[in-house]
Formats: structure tokens, C-alpha cells, sequence
């Protein structure tokens, strides 16, 4: 195959090992390129590799991101050899730049590269709640393999990432410049969101007021950011560390909810079809809470709902914010794509609250049988 010659000589900055055979494009999140590249070794084997080329647009210091990755990714393949478990194909580990680093950056942008996690996939919907389940395993395994990592060694990645009042006056100034003419359009949705502004905050105001602590969180627990066995189905490696930071346990909790309890994919246009799943929502609070009932403190289990309700509110507000910018930050395929991930978000967030007391009691349930 012939390979493009830019991605070529990128490639060849980094510690590969063998010949460069392939090098595909593969679709992974709304922010970063991604690309699969694979080597043919001396003793005749191939072996995969992820190559990224960060987004600067999100990530405006990408050594501060590499810093973090890099931290946090020796600190969970510790944790795991002191359990005496193999971190191999289990933690993301990256591939050294040659001359020193992990992060190599040219007029073309800032790349890196990890080892590829085999006999895995993603999901972008949820099968079943049992591997739901083990998503929620997997991601409260996560907070409390990091529970005892220094936070103050970790940057802000993106500054004020899950500050959901500081996203409300992004989205104000957005409603108020209205660049691209379309606020008056969407004058539900702007109202829908300035109806829910004072409860949207209390995760802010909690943490400030210090009734929540602040932990080492993913920031960005989609399920497809879980690996999981192709043959098994165990969650072998939670990848997409980007946005790993200081922040709260139910930000983790909520945005997962968000995503894999809906019934309906993130961009559904079809609104009636949008619903919270509860026995998606009982299986993943499951768990994460098997995982973390003694790690956090009562307070944050019994306040993980929450989480639920504002992670899906914040992402309604950013999307529908990106539409009034003009789609700047989210890749689009469709014009409307922005649009309809907000209206999305915006009904699954109705059905949450018509669920709240239920959501809470699961919850309670929960702590009671694991606590
Ligand atoms: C982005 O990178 P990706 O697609 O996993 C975004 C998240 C949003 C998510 C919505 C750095 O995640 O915050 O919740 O899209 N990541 C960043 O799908 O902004
Ligand atoms: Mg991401």
C-alpha cells in the first residue's frame, strides 16, 4: 500500500520496531486524528500501533497532556504489578519519540504513538447490561487504581473542563455574538438549558464549598473509550487519557451514564427514540460501585445521580454552544450534527429527571450491598 509521505516521515521519528507495512486511518472520537500502524518484525510477526495527532484546538498544551498521560499510565502499570497482574495489552503504553520523549511536533502538529491493544473493540452501543457492567467495573477500577496518585502533579488539560457554570457563560457569550445567525432557531433549546442553570451548578458549588473532593478522573467515560476482549468480553484497558486531571467522581459516573445508558445514540434525530435505559443505569452503577464503595465518600456515592443529570446537560450545552459558533470544536459530518447531538442530550436529560428519585434509590440500594 502506499502511504502517505508526510504520515511517513512522522512515522519514522518515533521507536518503532520493523518495517512500516500499513498505515490506516481509523475513526475514534470527535477530537483527535487517530491511525493504525503496522509493522512487519525481523521474525516475521506484524505488530499494530496507535498514532495520534492531537487536536490543538482542544488541547492547547499538548506536552502538558503527555505529562499527564505519561504519569498516569506508569502509575496504573504499578498498581497492576503490585496486584501481580500483567499491565501488558491492559494499560496504554506509549511508544518513545527516538532522541528522547513521547511527544513529537512539527508544522504538521503534535503526534504520538501507543502500543495497540489486541484482541480487543470498542463499542458504541451497549449489547447487553451485563457488559455494561463490566464498563463500570472498569472505569471505578480505574479511580481507585489512581486514588493514591499525587493530583497536584497533574495539569489542567483543558482549564475548567467539566466547569459546567463556566460552560453556561461560554454558551451565553455564543447565544450573544450568534456568528452564524442561528441562535433564534434554536430559541427552545437556549431556553431549555436557562431553565435548568441553577441546579446544573450544584457539582461546582459542592466542590468549591469542599462537600466533594476533587480526585483523578477520566473526564471522558464514553464506553467506546473501554477496550474490551473481542473473545470474552472483560474490559481489558481504558484508553483516551487526554483529559485525565483533577476533577469530580461523579463527572466519570455521569458522562458514562450519559452515553451508554441512553437508548439512542448520541445524535439520534429521532427524539421520541431518546431514553434513559434503566436497567442499563442499575448494571453500570453496579460496577462502578462493586469497585469504588469504600473509596469515595458516602457522599459522592449517594450524589453520583448527579452526575448523571449535569454531564448530560454540560455536553447539551457544549454541542449546542458549537453550532452557535459555527461547529469550531466538535468534527462534524453534517451540518446539523451539532444541532441534533444537543436536542439529544437535551431529551435524554428530560427522561433522567423524570427519573431522578428512581436513579437515587438504585443508587442507594447499591451502597447498601457493597458499603
Ligand atoms: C469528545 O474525544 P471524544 O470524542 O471521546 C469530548 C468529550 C465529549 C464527547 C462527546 C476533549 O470526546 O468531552 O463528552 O466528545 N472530548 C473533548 O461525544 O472535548
Ligand atoms: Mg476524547
Amino acid at each position: 500500500m502506499t502511504i502517505d509521505s508526510q504520515l511517513q516521515s512522522i512515522i519514522a521519528r518515533f521507536d518503532f520496531p520493523g518495517e512500516l507495512i500499513e498505515c490506516e486511518a481509523i475513526k475514534a472520537g470527535h477530537i483527535n486524528r487517530t491511525y493504525r500502524v503496522r509493522f512487519a518484525l525481523p521474525e516475521g510477526d506484524a505488530r499494530d500501533f496507535v498514532l495520534q495527532r492531537i487536536n490543538t484546538f482542544a488541547f492547547k498544551k499538548p506536552k502538558e497532556v503527555m505529562h499527564n498521560v505519561r504519569l498516569v499510565t506508569e502509575h496504573l502499570c504499578a498498581a497492576m504489578e503490585k496486584q501481580g497482574r500483567d499491565p501488558a495489552n491492559r494499560v496504554l503504553r506509549l511508544v518513545p519519540v527516538k532522541g528522547g520523549g513521547t511527544l513529537f511536533e512539527d508544522e504538521s502538529g503534535s503526534w504520538r504513538a501507543y502500543d495497540f491493544i489486541t484482541h480487543a473493540r470498542t463499542v458504541d452501543q451497549v449489547d447487553s447490561p451485563a457488559q455494561f457492567r463490566e464498563i463500570g467495573r472498569a472505569f471505578g477500577e480505574f479511580q481507585s487504581m489512581l486514588a493514591d496518585f499525587p493530583i497536584e502533579e497533574l495539569y489542567d488539560t483543558i482549564p475548567n473542563f467539566h466547569h459546567t457554570v463556566r460552560r453556561l457563560e461560554a454558551f451565553e457569550r455564543s447565544v450573544g455574538a450568534d456568528v452564524k445567525g442561528r441562535a433564534a432557531d434554536v430559541a427552545p433549546e437556549i431556553e431549555a438549558i436557562r431553565a435548568r442553570k441553577s441546579e446544573m451548578g450544584r457539582i461546582v458549588g459542592m466542590i468549591e464549598a469542599g462537600e466533594l473532593p476533587l480526585r483523578v478522573t477520566h473526564n471522558d467515560t464514553k464506553i467506546n473509550n473501554v477496550m474490551l476482549d473481542e473473545g470474552t468480553g472483560e474490559a481489558l484497558c481504558v484508553i483516551d487519557l487526554d483529559t485525565v486531571m483533577a476533577g469530580s467522581a461523579l463527572y466519570d459516573f455521569g458522562d458514562a451514564i450519559r452515553y451508554g445508558a441512553s437508548t439512542a445514540k448520541e445524535d439520534e434525530r429521532d427524539l421520541g427514540r431518546v431514553r434513559l435505559d434503566m436497567a442499563l443505569f442499575t448494571a453500570y452503577t453496579e460496577g462502578f460501585i462493586s469497585e469504588t464503595a469504600n473509596g469515595l465518600t458516602l457522599r459522592e456515592l449517594e450524589e453520583l445521580p448527579l452526575g448523571a443529570l449535569v454531564m448530560t446537560y454540560e455536553n447539551g450545552v457544549r454541542f449546542l454552544t458549537d453550532y452557535l459558533d459555527g461547529d469550531v470544536y466538535f468534527h462534524i459530518d453534517s451540518p446539523d450534527d451539532n444541532l441534533a447531538r444537543a436536542r439529544c442530550q437535551l431529551a435524554l436529560l428530560k427522561d433522567m429527571e423524570a427519573h431522578r428519585d428512581e436513579m437515587y434509590a438504585v443508587v442507594r440500594e447499591l451502597i447498601a450491598k457493597y458499603r
